[in-house]
């Protein structure tokens, strides 16, 4: 695996470079995190008929930027003209939102569909790809999580992707309206797409 090229143009590295970059942003922990999310993301990628390249990318560099310092991400957010409603947010929202400015930066992905999924990973989006919700999903059922509902959440995603997020979306909204944590509009965005079963 460490020896495996990856096929289509989608970065200027070959898997172990990547790794060695990824690692090297990362503490121990974060970093095999992102090993378990590319495995994970490959799994789904072959259940669902999605391109296993690219989602093994996606998986492997999503959380790339999660180190970095707050001033990093508050200086690119100002030189680079983001939402500045971003500014008052932290870097739970930023490290995807952001990020994946880095990672296009650091490690020469321009590739759309990988980018998009990783802006996504945290927060989703109304309209999601099928790279997007394997990462999304991926990112939330590694066998490394552990927390109440995770075993439902393998198999609801198991059986049927989209029903994947959608439990996701669900349990992640209602433990942070538990934690009194502040919510990026865009999460609610997500929650109204994906969620309620009937208007009103
Ligand atoms: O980076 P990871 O820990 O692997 O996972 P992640 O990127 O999915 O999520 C990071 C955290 O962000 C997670 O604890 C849930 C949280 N989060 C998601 N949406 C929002 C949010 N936090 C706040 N405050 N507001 C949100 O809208
Ligand atoms: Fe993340
Ligand atoms: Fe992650």
């Amino acid at each position: 695996m460490s020896e495996f090229v990856y096929q289509a143009d989608l970065v200027p590295y070959t898997r172990a470079e990547l790794v060695e970059k990824v690692a090297a942003n990362l503490s121990t922990s974060r970093f095999e995190h992102c090993l378990r999310v590319e495995q994970t993301a490959i799994e789904l990628a072959r259940q669902n008929g999605a391109d296993v390249e690219r989602a093994a990318i996606a998986g492997l560099v999503h959380d790339y930027a999660k180190q970095l310092p707050d001033e990093t991400f508050i200086a690119a957010i100002q030189a680079n003209h983001f939402d500045p409603d971003l500014l008052n947010y932290g870097n739970a929202i930023w490290h995807g939102v952001v990020g994946a400015y880095f990672i296009e930066r650091d490690l020469g992905i321009h590739d759309d569909i990988i980018l998009n999924a990783i802006r996504r990973h945290t927060i989703g989006a109304p309209e999601m790809t099928l790279i997007d919700q394997i990462l999304f999903v991926a990112d939330f059922i590694e066998p490394g999580r552990d927390f109440p509902g995770i075993e439902q959440a393998r198999q609801t995603a198991k059986a049927d992707l989209a029903a994947g997020v959608r439990y996701e979306i669900l349990n992640t909204l209602s433990f942070l309206i538990k934690g009194q944590k502040k919510i990026y509009p865009k999460t609610i965005d997500t929650y109204n797409a994906w969620v309620p079963t009937q208007e009103q």
